[in-house]
This record gives C-alpha cells, structure tokens and sequence, in this order.
C-alpha cells in the first residue's frame, strides 16, 4: 500500500509546527503509522544543512546558493525518510517542504520557477505531497508569535526572521496564490483563531481524504 504525504506550510509563526503535531498525535491514537518530519531538516545531513540555512553568520548568502542548499537537504530527506516512510503505507507529516521553495526562491527572491521545478524534480524524484494546508495569518500577528516563542524559549532570532515585514507580506500572498493555482491539493486554513478550532477544521479534511484511500 503507498502512503499519504501530507505537508504544512505558511509564513513564519503561523502555527505550522503546532498543527503538523496536533495532527500526528491525533491520527496516532486512532493507530495509524505517522512519520513526522521537517524541512530544512528531517535526517542527520539536513540538519546539518539547516544550520547553514539559518544561521546569521550568512548573512550574505547568495540566493542561488540558497536554493541549492534547501534542495540538497530534500534529495537526502526523501531517499532517506519520505519515500521508504510512503513504501511502507505510512503517513508522512512534514512541516514544510516544496511549496516552500517555490514560495520563498522563486516568488519572493525571484529565481526562475520553471528552473526551480526541474531541479526540485531532481531533487525529489518525483514524489510530491498528496494534500497540503497553508495556515494562514497575518505577517504581523505571526511574527509576534514567533517572536514571544524565541523570548520563552530563550532562542536567538535565526536569518529569515531578520528579513522585514514586507518580506513576510510577500510570502503571505506567494502561498496565497500557490493556492489558487493548486484547488486540489491546498487548503487554506484561517489560523488566527483558537489552536483547537484550527486543528478541529484540519482534522475533518484529513479523516476524509484517509477514509477515500481505505477504498482505494
Ligand atoms: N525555507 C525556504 O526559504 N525554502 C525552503 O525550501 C524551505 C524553507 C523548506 C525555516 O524556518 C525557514 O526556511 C523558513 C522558510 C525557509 N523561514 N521563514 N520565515 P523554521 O522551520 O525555523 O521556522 P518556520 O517554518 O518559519 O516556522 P516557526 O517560526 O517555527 O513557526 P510555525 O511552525 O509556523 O509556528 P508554531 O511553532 O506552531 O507556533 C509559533 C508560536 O505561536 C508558538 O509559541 C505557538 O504556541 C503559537 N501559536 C501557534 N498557533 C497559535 C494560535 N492558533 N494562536 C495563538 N498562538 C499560536
């Protein structure tokens, strides 16, 4: 049986993080295998890479060496945890993944889309995620989230997080448009409200789309 590739993504603070685990405890209690994952990140290599990407030490960071390194972490994410996780049948919840790329590289710093998707094609192989929910809020209430989180858990700001707020207004409508082009596989999902009543919504799509693959 293949799996279900399921991903969250969104501007920084949105609340990702929180629902992929909300999400993954949910469906491990009714006692379905979930590989819970993230990227930049997800095996040894990656979060390897994942310092690099964050770290302010780069300030300077070119955006082509960018995109490189965020494509370099996924080739070893997929052959080493996505792809046998799927073999197996299991779910997979990744806490960002392509759309990622193609919101933050191409449409906000600017790299050409259609040489991004062929290299993200190497970089995958092909495999893609089956349904994704982009949690959406606005750039300022989710960078005070984030900001009150690094506060309480004593963490430093990492590199994207320096970027201004016309930045993150850009990711914002990047992702927003992703979804019009994308009905299908994106929901986009209100997430100024209660954790609960946002977990609530997700959890009902999901418990759909896992019955229709049980009568597959
Ligand atoms: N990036 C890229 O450019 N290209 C790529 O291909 C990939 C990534 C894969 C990774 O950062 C950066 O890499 C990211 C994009 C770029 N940078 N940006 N910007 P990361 O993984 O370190 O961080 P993040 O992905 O941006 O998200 P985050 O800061 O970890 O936030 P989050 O996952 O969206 O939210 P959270 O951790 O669930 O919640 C944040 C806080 O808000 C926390 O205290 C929660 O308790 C609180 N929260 C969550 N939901 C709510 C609600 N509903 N109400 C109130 N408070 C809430």
């Amino acid at each position: 049986m293949q799996g279900i590739f399921i991903t969250f993504e969104g501007i920084e603070g949105c609340g990702k993080t929180s629902q992929a685990h909300l999400l993954s405890q949910h469906l491990e209690k009714q006692g379905y295998k979930i590989v819970m994952t993230r990227e930049p990140g997800g095996t040894p290599i990656s979060e390897a890479i994942r310092e690099v990407l964050l770290s302010t030490d780069f300030m300077k960071m070119h955006p082509h060496t960018e995109v490189l390194l965020y494509l370099a972490s996924r080739a070893q994410h997929i052959t080493e945890v996505i792809t046998p996780a799927l073999q197996d049948g299991k779910i997979v919840i990744s806490d960002r993944f392509d759309d990622s790329t193609f919101v933050y590289q191409c449409y906000v710093r600017g790299i050409d889309l259609k040489t991004v998707e062929a290299m993200n094609h190497f970089a995958t192989g092909g495999v893609s995620p089956h349904t994704t929910f982009v949690l959406d809020v606005d750039p300022v209430e989710g960078l005070q989230r984030a900001k009150s989180r690094n506060q309480r858990h004593a963490r430093k700001e990492d590199r994207l997080e320096r970027e201004a707020i016309e930045f993150h207004q850009r990711v914002r409508e990047g992702y927003l448009k992703r979804a019009r082009e994308y009905p299908k596989r994106i929901y986009v999902i209100k997430s100024d409200r209660d954790k609960e009543a946002v977990h609530g919504e997700i959890r009902e799509i999901v418990e759909g789309i896992v019955e229709k693959g049980k009568n597959v």
